[in-house]
């Protein structure tokens, strides 16, 4: 097992982050024994908020923080338990200042985890349902993905007021974009930065499958150990991936701290049982948000996954509708047209509508025309070139280019995307359609500004730090060509084949 100070960038995949042995201190956490109900281990800050040492209540039973009927409820209760969390109210007699706790219990690792938060009164706040109603209301009604994840930031939002609600989506690179964002006014905004993937590790993510939500109500905090450390049974610390007080880890707080965030709250999207994205929340001040509102907000983050599919599907759907419509009226226009190129350039539909591109160019009969963002004609023709010499298929597609073809370089801003295809009865002959690096087209608030590289000495660790590690690894390249895309080309292609055909063969029986 690795030590937190062996930890450093290279291996942060590596750290046992399910067992810290230790808690947040917002709340302290007592482990029993699953079947004497004895605890095992309980956090040592029990002393600070209960004035019992963790030492003395190792080895007790409940009855020495709780009255009968609470330990009651509890021995009722564990016999059904699992992961699965339940709650419960709890007034400790014996602490004098805060004696209101809430406990949330769930089993795990072969333990009964009782996690105990501080509530300011005593009855547990009521969940507000004419709130869910409304919130579940908009996101079924919302159609597309976009307006979806705007709505559910809004929501969460609403619930809980944290500065910054923004949805983090996975790409399957598995590095991040910000898609939506509901924040307060002062804040610089977020929506459209890239992050690399580095940023949240493996076992992380692996954790966020099956922990739906992590809460940090304030990140500078000082973690409360277990004591003991080690699990006697295991010989090790308890397993926390379902634990609510789990101690984070402190790469993770400098990259919050470093960020200017105060408290955080992590929901995971989930869709066909990977990780879609996250619902995130920053607060610039530390933060605490109930039992109660988390787990709504919970509720909200499995709507949302529950949902994602059909939004996605719908987006789809008018895309391809999209590519559909204008393909029927390009390939009108080059069946009407008497020279079948000037169908392709000379409407108001033209190649440049037929899908997401930056530019076009038709080349014909040694003539080039270029649509919209493209290299100049004599980079076209070197291109040309290479693919007469390279690309064995009479359809070829990239989003790499320089991958492919080093000379790409001096054309990546334009065109790292490559889709061409050749005409059947004419080869040499192309159209192409050209996407632009990535990178040019993605837009951040913070882009003018200075990247801080060290900070005494380490590798600073930051979003902005983050955008630049992203931007490095995705250089050169544009966004991938979506199979609808490929398919709706290569029909094009198909279809101009067969307008020449059926010209050349008007022409050949009229000359006989
Ligand atoms: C965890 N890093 C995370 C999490 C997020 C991010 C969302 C999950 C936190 C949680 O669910 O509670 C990253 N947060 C972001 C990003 C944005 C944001 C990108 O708000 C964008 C706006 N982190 C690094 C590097 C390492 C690293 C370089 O940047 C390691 C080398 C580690 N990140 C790291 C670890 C965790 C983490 C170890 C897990 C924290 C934990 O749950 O204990």
């Amino acid at each position: 097992r690795l030590l937190n100070a062996e930890i450093n960038l290279t291996n942060c995949d590596r750290e046992p982050i399910h067992i810290p042995g230790a808690i947040q201190p917002y709340g302290f956490l007592l482990c029993l024994h699953e079947q004497t109900l004895r605890i095992v281990q309980a956090s040592e800050n029990t002393l600070a908020l209960l004035g019992i040492p963790a030492e003395e209540l190792v080895g007790a039973g409940l009855d020495r923080l709780l009255g009968p009927a609470c330990v009651a409820e509890i021995q009722q209760l564990q016999a059904g338990l699992t992961e699965n969390a339940k709650l419960l109210g709890a007034r400790l007699e014996h602490v004098a200042e805060h004696p209101f706790y809430k406990i949330i219990l769930h089993r795990h690792d072969k333990l009964l985890w009782l996690e105990f938060e501080p509530v300011v009164e005593s009855p547990a706040s009521g969940v507000d349902l004419s709130m869910l109603n409304e919130a579940l209301g908009k996101m079924l009604a919302a159609d597309k993905v976009l307006t979806f994840c705007q709505y559910t930031v809004e929501q969460v939002r609403g619930l809980t007021n944290f500065d910054r609600v923004a949805i983090y989506r996975f790409a399957e690179d598995e590095s991040g974009e910000i898609i939506a964002e509901a924040k307060h006014e002062d804040l610089d905004t977020w929506l459209g930065l890239h992050y690399p993937a580095t940023d949240i590790p493996k076992q992380a993510r692996a954790m966020y499958l099956k922990n739906w939500l992590r809460f940090i109500p304030d990140a500078s905090y000082k973690p409360a150990r277990l004591v003991p450390v080690n699990n006697p049974r295991t010989n090790r610390p308890p397993d926390m991936t379902y634990s609510v007080l789990r101690s984070v880890s402190p790469i993770h707080l400098q990259y919050l701290h470093n960020m200017g965030s105060a408290a955080t709250m992590t929901i995971s999207l989930v869709k066909d049982g990977q990780l879609w994205g996250m619902i995130t929340c920053h607060h610039r001040t530390p933060k605490l948000v109930s039992y109660e509102i988390r787990d709504l907000c919970q509720f909200i983050g499995k709507t949302f996954s529950a949902l994602i599919k059909t939004k996605e599907q719908h987006d789809q759907q008018e895309y391809q509708l999209r590519i559909r419509e204008s393909q029927v009226h390009l390939l009108e226009h080059v069946s009407s047209n008497a020279n079948f190129v000037e169908g392709l350039y000379k409407h108001e539909t033209n190649l440049l509508h037929v899908f997401d591109c930056g530019g076009a160019a038709i080349c014909f009969d040694d003539e080039i025309i270029t649509l919209g963002n493209t290299p100049t004609k004599s980079q076209v023709q070197d291109l040309l070139d290479w693919l007469q010499e390279n690309a064995s298929t009479d359809l070829f597609y990239t989003n790499s280019y320089v991958q492919q073809n080093p000379a790409g370089l001096s054309i990546r801003a334009t065109a790292s995307g490559i889709l061409a295809i050749s005409l059947a009865d004419a080869p040499g002959n192309y159209i192409i359609w050209f996407r632009p690096e990535v990178i040019q087209s993605v837009t951040w608030a913070g882009q003018h500004q200075k990247v801080e590289t060290l900070s005494d000495g380490q590798v600073f660790l930051s979003p902005r730090q983050s955008f630049e590690a992203w931007k490095q690894l995705v250089e050169n390249a544009a966004t991938p060509w979506k199979q609808v895309e490929i398919d709706a080309a290569n029909e094009i292609r198909l279809h101009i084949s067969d307008v020449r055909l059926k010209v050349f063969n008007e022409l050949q029986t009229r000359a006989a």
